[in-house]
């Protein structure tokens, strides 16, 4: 397996090389390093990005002049590795003070606290040259349905996500804002569960053309829905911004597994929609490739290291063989057979009017649906076919 090279847009969040393995049940089993030697050790691994949160590299409550004296530590340092920041994201979960939200805070001077946060953040954003600013709102929900006005909490979330982005247009950074869902944890319910809500959420903004999605493996996988799927729809709604990938095993707590650890079979046909495309041609994924997972808590320093390498590993692997499912013959023939690129031809044909097709008589009258419906399709060879591919 080839080492990874910053061509290959590896980033990762410094929270997730970061994390000292803190839990709901247990202390932390890991020290935690300055910021700067994280950035360090992922470029040495082959890293070309990193990506952190206001609090990650400045702690919370930091007064302006600490806040620059680490800022300009950290981006030389980043610089000095040959780094890119290609994301940043604002914390708005850890402090109590965000216990019931951020933009959806039942207390308004809460609501109007976090929006000063993010903005600062959003400066902070273009001034270490991201182009993307992720925001995952964590604490966006509740525990119990009777304590949250859902429709004032949607009013209030398009308010605070529409003055930010108004903010990015009016300074003229080269920034988008992507949004994260996850159905859960640490709230009850999450606002904005799943991709197809944050796209319809999306929809409903006035700056909504640089509003997109930072859809994560494992959040999707939680609400048991197809994380692929999901990138497929926000690809199709020009949409996705950026990406995290991850390893979930099932509906249950947030795994932030390896990449690949989770569902193999889904990760290896995440990674061939992100490297191929869809079989038909149509939009395609450009952005990094940025891992948010959590080196498991059993781990040390290690263990850390080993984990971020494991992402990259996996990834490269994985892309290696859909690039070599796509070009065998055999599933060349088995797509034809499927009919999957067949499925790009328009259903009425250039030109064909509503009263051609009604006029129709072989699309209807004297359509032969028994005979249809007796169409061999092969989709579990095909699969397979795949499965060869990814164990083989
Ligand atoms: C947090 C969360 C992640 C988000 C990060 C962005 S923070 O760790 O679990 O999924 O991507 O705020
Ligand atoms: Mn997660
Ligand atoms: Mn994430």
């Amino acid at each position: 397996m080839r080492t990874p090279t910053p061509q290959d847009r590896f980033s990762f969040g410094l929270w997730t090389v970061g994390w000292t393995a803190r839990d709901q049940f247990g202390d932390a089993t890991r020290p935690a390093l300055d910021p700067w030697e994280y950035a360090t050790k992922l470029a040495e691994l082959g890293a070309w990005g990193v990506t952190f949160h206001d609090d990650d590299v400045v702690p919370f409550g930091s007064d302006d002049a600490e806040r620059d004296r680490i800022h300009s530590t950290f981006k030389k340092a980043v610089d000095d590795a040959g780094l890119v920041v290609e994301m940043v994201t604002t914390n708005t979960f850890s402090h109590p003070v965000f216990k019931d939200g951020a933009f959806t805070s039942n207390d308004r001077s809460v609501r109007r606290f976090a929006l000063r946060k993010i903005l600062r953040n959003v400066d902070l954003a273009a001034e270490m040259g991201a182009e993307t600013f992720v925001m995952w709102g964590g604490r966006e929900g509740s525990e119990y349905d009777g304590v949250k006005d859902v429709n004032a909490a949607l009013d209030r979330y398009r308010e605070g996500i529409d003055t930010v982005a108004g903010y990015i247009k009016d300074k003229g950074y080269g920034l988008r804002i992507a949004l994260e869902p996850k159905p859960n944890e640490p709230r009850g319910d999450i606002l904005l569960p799943t991709v197809g809500h944050a796209l319809g959420f999306i929809a409903q903004l006035e700056n909504g053309d640089i509003v997109g999605l930072n859809p994560e493996t494992g959040h999707e996988q939680m609400a048991g829905l197809n994380y692929t799927h999901g990138l497929a729809q926000a690809l199709w709604s020009d949409k996705l911004f950026h990406i995290d990938l991850n390893g979930q095993r099932s509906i249950k707590f947030d795994q932030d597994l390896v990449f690949g650890h989770g569902d193999l079979l889904s990760a290896f046909f995440t990674v061939d929609l992100i490297e191929n495309g869809f079989p038909g041609g149509g939009p395609t994924y450009t952005g990094p490739r940025h891992f948010d997972y959590k080196p498991s808590r059993t781990e040390g320093m290690e263990g850390v290291w080993d984990s971020a390498r494991a992402n990259m590993a996996m990834y490269l692997g994985l892309a290696e063989k859909a690039k070599a499912y796509r070009a065998d013959p055999e599933v060349q023939a088995a797509f034809e057979q499927a009919g999957v690129l067949e499925l790009s031809r328009p259903t009425l044909a250039e030109g064909e009017t509503l009263a051609d097709l009604l006029a129709d008589r072989t699309a209807f009258e004297d359509f032969d649906a028994d005979a249809a419906g007796e169409r061999e399709y092969g989709f579990v060879r095909l699969n397979q076919l795949a499965i060869n591919h990814l164990i083989g």
